[in-house]
């Protein structure tokens, strides 16, 4: 089998109830693209990537569909089940852009698995559980409108919470982790996740401030510098999100016990191939983690749900998916949601998603 097209999809996704905000950026719609490689028996293997907007990490949209316009023509007539072969083909047409790599990557387990008959799961060593849990992000917003939603989030079935924080005085952030916790107590786990937008110094006043409240902070600063250097301070365990930009930062951060905890992202990190990698070093250390991106739809999600369904139950901290923020699905038949807090495992092969090209839209690159 050969790869015989290749073809690039830009898909605007408003976000339902907006914006989505968080310490440094405010978005109102995100900017995906969604990658097709068609093989000359047929077989169609989707992947996708959606950065954050421009300033969430080094990653924009634009970047990604020139970064694919790039890798494209080396990847047309390669044997697409040689996923490792294609990934050291694309690290020498292309130094970094792990996330433009990414959508290759899971475009190519989907095909992958559609070949064998296998969902992507079980490629990865088997499903541990057929229903992973989600958590649910609360933007930065008031004191009383962030435990508003903890509330009702917690009666969804959600049994982790994420607040952000940052962007503001640490005092805003000290009263609303405060009146949520009152509100929620330990009916859900709670992480406040300051998305690098934090002065160390204001991490450790806001730790201090909330030392009886249960709960991870996540990159809260910029740096794993500033992390470490305010970790001993702190009444809280300390995540590593952005700042886990490849896997030598997660071996390094893992290896030496800089963090707590990890929030992963598949594209970030590259790919489905890249966060099988990251979870076995987890495994290894007894590191909890996510398996999240940062955005996108159904093809994203179901790939997170595909990891994040072998990651063993003590160190999954769970699979975000933008679904709550999104109208409609790219395949509406099979579509990937969270319910009650949780999140079903696709059951079809590969992804187990069949995106309809009526959402997919006219290709804007085609190979
Ligand atoms: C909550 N997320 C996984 C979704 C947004 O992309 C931000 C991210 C995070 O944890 O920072
Ligand atoms: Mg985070």
């Amino acid at each position: 089998m050969r790869i015989a097209e290749i073809h690039i999809h830009k898909i605007d996704l408003p976000v339902k109830n907006g914006p989505y905000v968080m310490s440094g950026s405010e978005v109102h719609a995100l900017d995906s693209t969604v990658v097709q490689i068609v093989t000359d028996s047929g077989l169609i293997g989707y992947g996708e990537v959606c950065p954050l907007g421009s300033n969430y990490q080094p990653q924009h949209a634009l970047g990604a569909r020139a970064a694919l316009c790039e890798l494209a023509p080396s990847l047309i007539q390669q044997e697409p089940l040689k996923i490792q072969v294609l990934n050291h083909l694309m690290d020498s047409v292309l130094e970094g852009h792990n996330y433009a790599k990414a959508a290759i990557d899971i475009a190519l387990w989907d095909l992958l698995g559609k070949h064998h008959d296998v969902r992507v799961c079980d490629l990865l060593g088997g499903a541990l559980t057929e229903t992973v849990p989600s958590y649910y992000a609360i933007g930065v917003t008031t004191p009383e409108n962030a435990a508003e939603i903890a509330v009702e989030k917690v009666a969804q079935g959600y049994r982790r919470l994420q607040i952000k924080i940052g962007g503001r005085p640490v005092e805003y952030d000290i009263e609303t982790l405060t009146k949520v916790y009152e509100a929620i107590g330990t009916d859900a786990q709670i992480v406040a996740d300051g998305n690098r937008g934090m002065l160390s110094k204001d991490v450790v006043l806001f730790s201090r401030a909330c030392k009886d409240i249960p709960m991870a902070i996540e990159q809260a600063c910029n740096s794993i510098t500033e992390l470490v250097s305010i970790r001993p301070q702190l009444a809280h365990p300390i995540y590593i999100d952005e700042n886990s930009e490849d896997l030598s930062v997660v071996i390094e951060a893992a290896g030496k016990r800089l963090c707590d905890g990890f929030g992963l992202k598949l594209s970030r990190l590259g790919g489905i191939s890249k966060l099988r990698t990251a979870r076995d070093i987890c495994a290894a250390q007894n590191i909890p983690h996510t398996c999240d991106d940062s955005w996108g739809g159904d093809i994203i999600a179901a790939a997170c749900v595909h990891m994040g369904a072998t990651v063993t139950a003590k160190l999954n901290e769970g699979v975000w998916i933008a679904e709550p923020y999104i109208d409609g699905h790219y395949d509406e038949d099979k579509p990937i949601k969270v319910e009650g807090g949780s999140i079903k495992v696709p059951t079809g092969p590969g992804l187990g998603v069949t995106p309809n090209p009526d959402k997919l839209g006219p290709a804007v690159h085609s190979f």
